[in-house]
């Protein structure tokens, strides 16, 4: 299930024909618009759906903020570098990328770099355009019985090392997710880092750019590696620490570096690029005719497959929303939504939350676990100004205004009936509320201590009131609604009728202040559903 439709894309940068090709033929309509600057890019985006960039695009929050229809961006390409994803996801907005587009062409540049720095191809080339011919100075080594080390054995790392066992290269590596066995069975064996320093005669790196990751190679590193090692970074600026390696290159710690990628694109510090042992390219891993059409074409694929509700690919900060694509879930959230909505109400004086704990009782449920607290909060907040919560932003909107959101599930025996029960509490204060589903409609069942004789269909326009019971109650509560020109539709008691209980009447229209019942009820509550 995907409630999020996707009417207009604007392409703007050079992505392959392809992309435009595949979401018209899905009924989006599509602009390219290169070149933009800055202020033309925030005032043209506002009239989008969705933005799709590769690496120009910079995709930062003054753009986001300006983007009032915008529900997706996609980056045909590896990565996210050039969005703003935390501004994206505080306004709802999914980011996508095309993790594996480009993972063929990657590996390849790794391999030529590798080839390079083992016999000097790119310094050889630069002597002859000076008119030389010298033979000593670039006498180079076999790759042959050499040990590759490779650190990040995703789909590139992978990719790298089956290319370089064909030229003879043992290869040792280490990765933290993937597992040994399964790394074996590509024939790299796995160890941790102080072991496969002191192997290898080359290294390469494809992990990630995280704080785990940063400066992976370092002084510290290069000590524990052969003397001469050569290492070659496809991946991201700043795994090899640019300093570190400038100081190993001098050294000759490091005997070659074969490098794509830098902390700041393009390098102000040139000392790196200029050194005579370094090899290096203008980013250029992604940059070939295929990785360009795959990603293209994968972007395009990956957002219509969305728009359908088919499946949720290459999202990077839509773990709920994802959690929704593999199931029917829309009643689910409704329901959700619903007694998020009751809660909401009932808070009459507008106490900030600081807690709303979520329990789903019955193996139906069970599956809602990767949404159901999301979707309570989407209930709870939507009807505060400006939020616009749905399901990319909601807990993080929670989290930012200081609200704890826990969620536990409680597998029951009764397999037909599944519950979602929250609690909030606000300045001290606290309401229940648990509903469940009825033949798909969400109803209420109870209310803090009031169990309903009847479950309450959470729809139309609702009010809540609490009130000890006594015989003039509903009369007199009906008297009041017909001086504001209000009719009663149905009413809903709490089955057990002792101390101060919730009643819910459905009414043919709202209240202007629900306050006008005050002087006959303790509290008073009203929505609409
Ligand atoms: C970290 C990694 C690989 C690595 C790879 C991935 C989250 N993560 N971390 C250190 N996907 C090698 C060394």
């Amino acid at each position: 299930m995907a409630p999020i439709s996707i009417k207009t894309v604007l392409i703007s940068e050079s992505v392959d024909p392809r992309c435009k090709a595949l979401l018209e033929a899905n009924g989006i309509r599509v602009t390219e618009k290169q070149n933009m600057k800055k202020d033309e890019l925030m005032a043209e985006i506002k009239d989008y759906d969705g933005l799709v960039v590769r690496s120009a695009t910079k995709v930062t929050a003054d753009i986001i903020d300006a983007a009032s229809n915008l529900k997706i961006i996609g980056r045909a390409g590896t990565g996210v570098d050039n969005v703003d994803v935390d501004a994206a996801t505080k306004k709802g907005i999914i980011v996508m990328n095309t993790p594996s587009g480009n993972s063929i062409s990657a590996a390849e540049l790794t391999c030529a770099l590798l080839m390079s720095l083992s016999r000097n191809v790119p310094q050889a080339v630069i002597s002859m355009r000076e008119g030389k011919w010298d033979r000593k100075k670039f006498m180079g080594a076999e790759l042959y019985g050499k040990v590759l080390g490779i650190v990040g054995l995703g789909r590139i790392g992978k990719e790298v090392a089956t290319r370089m066992q064909s030229f003879g290269m043992r290869t040792i590596g280490y990765d933290p997710i993937t597992p040994p066995e399964v790394s074996a069975s590509w024939g790299v064996e796995q160890m941790d880092l102080e072991r496969l320093w002191p192997q290898c005669d080359y290294i390469t790196v494809h992990t990630p750019l995280l704080p785990s990751t940063v400066g992976l190679l370092n002084d510290e590193s290069f000590a524990k590696c052969k003397k001469g090692v050569k290492v070659v970074n496809c991946a991201r600026g700043g795994i090899i620490d640019e300093a570190a390696l400038l100081r190993a290159l001098e050294s000759g710690q490091c005997g070659g570096a074969g490098l794509d990628v830098f902390v700041e694109e393009p390098p102000q510090d040139r000392s790196l690029v200029n050194h005579p042992n370094v090899i290096s390219c203008p980013h250029l891993g992604a940059s070939t005719k295929e990785a360009q059409a795959r990603c293209g074409e994968d972007i395009a694929l990956q957002m219509v497959d969305m728009v359908k509700g088919k499946k949720l690919i290459g999202a990077v900060n839509a773990q709920v929303l994802a959690s929704t694509f593999s199931q029917d879930c829309h009643q689910m959230i409704k329901l959700g939504e619903a007694v998020g909505a009751v809660l909401h109400s009932c808070n009459t004086l507008k106490k900030p939350i600081s807690q709303v704990q979520i329990t789903t009782q019955g193996d139906c449920m069970k599956s809602s676990s990767g949404y159901m607290a999301a979707s309570v909060m989407i209930g709870l907040l939507n009807h505060e100004s400006g939020l616009g919560p749905n399901l990319v932003n909601v807990l993080s909107l929670a989290e930012a205004s200081g609200v704890a959101v826990t969620h536990t599930h409680c597998p029951s025996g009764d397999p037909a009936g599944g519950v979602c029960r929250a609690q909030i509490t606000a300045s001290g204060c606290s309401y229940i509320a648990s509903g469940s589903l009825q033949g798909g409609v969400p109803v209420l069942l109870e209310l803090c201590d009031s169990v309903f004789r009847q479950p309450v269909p959470l729809a139309g326009n609702l009010l809540f009131f609490k009130a000890s019971a006594n015989p003039q109650l509903l009369s007199s509560v009906a008297g009041r609604l017909a001086t504001e020109g209000v009719e009663i539709e149905s009413y809903s008691a709490p089955g057990d009728r002792s101390g101060d209980l919730w009643y819910c009447v459905g009414v043919s229209s709202l209240l202007r202040d629900p306050g006008a019942l005050l002087p006959l009820v303790k509290e008073a509550a009203q929505l609409s559903i």
